[in-house]
């Protein structure tokens, strides 16, 4: 019976990994830089820094450090601009009652995003005051597959990370929740992977995992 349960943001709260891509994939066009869907899956929970040197594997030339500042700032604009048309409606009600639910149940529930937009898109499905810690890319200085996120947000609720779930649907994040010591349930890319504990086919069925 675990105590608290970490859920990553983008990929499994909402689908913010959407807005992501189409981001990076406009920076990427208009450099003519080629990046399509399947190297989009080696960014999902990743940094955004880390997230461009991917990307700019397939450039054909190289950016100073300085010209990295400023994509990743121009991709910053462009995915906040995207997450200005979110709303409560963008928070569906199987995630909803799903959370409420594990909430009766008397489980801690925390937030652990690589993200640095992590309250703004809080705030904008609602789910500002609902979490008991949020650990994001603002409190960490290295990312997933590091496990600094899900570490930080175990101390946050005062639970032990043998304590502790993590749901994730990037492989970066079940990499982490290994290194961390915690138990995993992996959705959408991430149900494949051999190294969670348990495998979702939806969001719901975390009230089977977590009784
Ligand atoms: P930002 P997660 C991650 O969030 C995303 O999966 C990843 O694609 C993104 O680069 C990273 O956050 C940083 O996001 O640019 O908003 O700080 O999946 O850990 O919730
Ligand atoms: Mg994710």
């Amino acid at each position: 019976m675990y105590k608290g349960i970490i859920f990553d943001l983008d990929g499994v709260i909402c689908f913010t990994d959407r807005y992501h891509y189409q981001a990076w994939k406009k920076l990427a066009d208009e450099r003519g830089i080629p990046f399509d869907e399947e190297d989009n899956k080696r960014l999902r929970g990743v940094s955004r820094m880390d997230s461009l040197d991917i990307i700019l594997e397939k450039a054909d030339r190289a950016y100073t450090d300085e010209e990295k500042a400023r994509m990743a700032e121009e991709k910053n604009d462009t995915y906040r601009a995207l997450l200005e048309q979110m709303g409560p409606a963008d928070l569906s009600d199987e995630v909803r009652n799903t959370l409420r639910e594990l909430r009766n149940r008397g489980y801690k529930l925390a937030i652990g995003s690589s993200s640095k937009n992590t309250k703004t898109i809080l705030a904008r499905i609602g789910l500002s005051d609902f979490f008991d810690a949020i650990s994001d890319g603002t409190n960490i200085t290295r990312s997933k597959p590091d496990p600094e996120v899900f570490l930080k947000a175990a101390e946050f609720i005062g639970e032990d990370p043998k304590d502790c779930m993590v749901v994730e649907d990037a492989d970066a994040g079940i990499e982490a929740a290994c290194a961390g010591g915690f138990d995993s349930a992996g959705i959408g890319d991430a149900a494949a992977n051999a190294k969670a504990t348990y495998r979702m086919r939806k969001f719901s069925d975390l009230l089977e995992i977590a009784k």
